[in-house]
């Protein structure tokens, strides 16, 4: 088992502004009910740290964990959620954009992708963007264990 990280929750941020400063920072990006909390929790290797929910759009801010040496995580709000409304989804972006751009301590964002469903269209236009913007990222696949056994080698390549 992979050594736990000491992570704790700092703060929920309406915007990059409020963030606490930090020495590296890692962001936690993808689709709305994609795993993004579950992640973190995983990460900690607790069940709580990091509410999850069945119900898409349940992060709306920026929550902010933090080691014992002062890096942070950031559980970012989830995108494409289709009950949202076109004005709330333009908050979205805008806050997630100018989070992404101008965090000066962020090192490395992670983009989850579903690894049941595979990359959407949303995932693609997010990929695209990070790159234009020159910003480090790692896709992270998540819910790999809903795909049947037989298909989990197959999957992963594709996602690759
Ligand atoms: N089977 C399985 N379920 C998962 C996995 N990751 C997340 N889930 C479930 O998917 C649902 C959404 O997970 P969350 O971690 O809340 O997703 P999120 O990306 O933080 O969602 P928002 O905050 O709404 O954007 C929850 O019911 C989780 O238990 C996984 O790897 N496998
Ligand atoms: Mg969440």
């Amino acid at each position: 088992m992979p050594t736990a990280l000491d992570l704790t929750f700092t703060c929920s941020a309406a915007d990059v502004d409020q963030l606490p400063p930090s020495p590296a920072e890692v962001a936690v990006a993808g689709r709305s009910n994609v795993g993004k909390s579950t992640v973190v929790n995983a990460l900690a290797g607790a069940s709580k740290l990091a509410r999850t929910s069945k119900t898409p759009g349940r992060t709306q801010l920026l929550n902010c964990f933090t080691t014992p040496s002062g890096a942070t995580l950031v559980d970012l709000p989830g995108f494409g959620y289709a009950k949202v409304s076109a004005t709330e989804r333009a908050a979205w972006r805008r806050r997630t954009e100018r989070y992404l751009v101008t965090r000066e301590p962020l090192v490395c964002t992670l983009l989850l992708v579903d690894g049941e469903v595979g990359p959407t269209s949303l995932d693609r236009e997010m990929l695209t963007w990070l790159r234009s913007h020159d910003l480090a990222f790692r896709v992270v696949a998540t819910k790999h264990d809903k795909v049947r056994s037989s298909r989990r080698d197959r999957r992963r390549r594709e996602l690759a």
